[in-house]
């Protein structure tokens, strides 16, 4: 099936350009042309800072002292792994087994251990966060917290992304806060919103993949598991839900560590060795205009005080053909006859 590698390559070729950078805006686009160039084309960009350069949280929040005097009164949530990759794929048995078996074992989705505390302590717990402290915090819970548990930060920023929400006809459904440390990472999966993505302090890292690319990312069903953190150990403890539930997931880690890389190329060759992901570094007080169904997968690298701040607009998107062309093409399955690297192999079965 030749013709989803041609996908691939003419969405490149026709409409977002064969560099692996986002096309670049050094002001906000007008509502009209941010429709017409990126929403409507699903095409991402990214806006300077000059996007926010009104905004008293560029300068503010990269100093504690007054996040925690403006929110001393308020507690957020936290969420908690081993690893600092919350929503991700870990072993069943999370490692902690040692097993003869040369078979790596089954994996599972892991969800992070959420928990709600004052918002001095969690920011102590993102900057204490490292291989010492056994845990890795990262705030980020997705559920519209901008609005609800960082209400006194309200007035350091817009509440809205003016030119987006008049272009997309609607407000944001959801306003969401990220602080993050070095070692915060979120692996590769879609959103089904229009995501205007603003970094406030420190920078984060994003792969892109358009969504035609959905078999280069092994999407596959994975048993939902979730992490409990013993304060009085230190450890976590992982668990399947049950009854078992099934949360289809992308399988590419696109940083496998060297002694994994040569078994991830050979079981993801289609991401390896395909097109390259669009790479976006957003720096503090730009914009990613991040379209809906785009794979993403985003890393950080703090400021000077150790933090990374994000705040992330969601806006409804239009379910359109767009939409029912995606499901269609996910339908299909497809397996590579190849191995890009010009060698053509046996036909695997479909
Ligand atoms: O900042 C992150 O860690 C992830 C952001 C993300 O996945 C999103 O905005 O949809």
């Amino acid at each position: 099936m030749k013709q989803i590698e041609s996908l691939w390559q003419e969405v490149r070729d026709l409409s977002l350009g064969n560099a692996s950078a986002v096309h670049r805006l050094d002001s906000p686009p007008a509502p009209l042309e941010f429709l017409r160039d990126f929403v409507s084309l699903n095409k991402p960009c990214l806006i300077s800072r000059a996007a926010t350069a009104h905004w008293p949280a560029t300068a503010l929040w990269r100093d504690r002292a007054h996040l925690t005097r403006a929110l001393a009164s308020s507690s957020v949530t936290v969420h908690l792994t081993p690893n600092g990759r919350a929503d991700s794929l870990v072993p069943i048995d999370d490692g902690s087994s040692s097993s003869a078996s040369s078979s790596p074992p089954p994996l599972c989705f892991a969800s992070a251990h959420a928990q709600r505390v004052p918002f001095a302590e969690a920011l102590d717990m993102i900057s204490r966060s490292s291989r010492e402290s056994n845990f890795f915090a990262y705030a980020q819970q997705q559920n519209d917290c901008f609005r609800s548990e960082y209400g006194p930060l309200a007035r350091d920023c817009d509440g809205q992304v003016p030119w987006a929400t008049e272009a997309l006809g609607s407000l944001p459904e959801a306003v969401n806060l990220w602080i993050g440390s070095h070692f915060s990472e979120t692996s590769f999966h879609k959103d089904h919103y229009e995501n205007l993505y603003a970094v406030v302090t420190g920078e984060k890292h994003f792969l892109l993949l358009p969504p035609t690319d959905v078999h280069r990312m092994y999407i596959k069903d994975y048993p939902a598991a979730q992490y409990s953190y013993i304060k009085e150990t230190g450890e976590f403890k992982l668990e399947v839900e049950e009854p078992i539930k099934y949360v289809p997931w992308c399988s590419v880690n696109p940083y496998p560590s060297p002694e994994n890389l040569e078994s991830e190329m050979a079981k993801f060759p289609m991401y390896f060795n395909g097109p390259k992901p669009f790479e976006c570094t957003v720096k503090a007080g730009e914009i990613l205009y991040l379209p809906s169904m785009w794979f993403h997968h985003v890393k950080q690298t703090p400021d000077d005080t150790g933090l990374t701040i994000a705040v992330n607009y969601w806006y409804d998107m239009q379910f359109d053909m767009k939409y029912a062309y995606f499901n269609f093409l996910q339908s299909i399955e497809y397996q590579p006859i190849h191995d890009y690297m010009g060698t053509e192999g046996e036909p695997e079965d479909l």
